[in-house]
């Protein structure tokens, strides 16, 4: 059975960049959604008993072409909200430190320059979409952004995400409109990134 993460914060705690109504529905409605779509098409699949991560790695040994393809969809739709509601928080943004901290300037050169270079992929991204930020093998970090619920795992790449950018309308359409980029802006300032070195030690074991 696939779950979604319980909330670490309620659902008004990340006004006022993201508003309780955007939470509550994104959180309780279009995720719940995916989640259960998922269990049902794994089900159907014979792969529940695997991790959401085997089986988005694993997509192409589903030979039915529409239950590959509501894998894919739903799968990444739970994995991948999973990841962002979990590096949110309130009282949040700032910058990392540590080795996080370390591994984003020697990839990108400085904070802000990475913050720069996701904002453009996460603008650039044409229509649904998300993104990423990941850990190759060697530890060093890269980014990447992708369509729909797709994600690193799902597009067969060798890298573990830690860091999700939501940028369907759905995400952000409440408060923002269309001015995706100030919601990407925004989204910096409630970034837990303790939470996004977590998964980067995780990563790293
Ligand atoms: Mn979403």
């Amino acid at each position: 059975m696939y779950e979604q993460i319980q909330l670490p914060y309620a659902t008004d705690a990340l006004e006022p960049v993201l508003d309780q109504l955007t939470i509550e529905t994104h959180y309780g409605k279009h995720h719940k959604t995916y989640t259960a779509t998922f269990n049902d098409l794994a089900a159907k699949a014979g792969v529940a008993d695997k991790p959401a991560v085997e089986v988005l790695k694993n997509l192409d040994a589903v030979a039915d072409d529409a239950l590959r393809t509501g894998l894919r969809n739903n799968g990444g739709g739970y994995y991948n909200h999973n990841l962002y509601f979990s590096i949110l928080g309130p009282n949040a943004g700032g910058a990392p430190t540590g080795v996080l901290a370390d591994k984003i300037n020697e990839a990108f050169g400085s904070f802000d320059a990475f913050k720069e270079k996701i904002s453009a992929l996460a603008l650039g991204q044409f229509g649904s979409g998300w993104a990423w930020l990941s850990v190759k093998p060697d530890g060093s970090l890269v980014l990447s952004k992708t369509a729909n619920q797709d994600n690193p795992y799902s597009l067969g790449e060798d890298a573990i995400p830690i860091l999700a950018l939501d940028v369907w309308e759905h995400a952000y359409y409440l408060k923002y409109k269309n001015v995706r980029a100030d919601y990407v802006k925004a989204f910096f300032d409630i970034v837990n990134w303790d939470a996004v070195a977590k998964n980067y030690d995780e990563a790293v074991k």
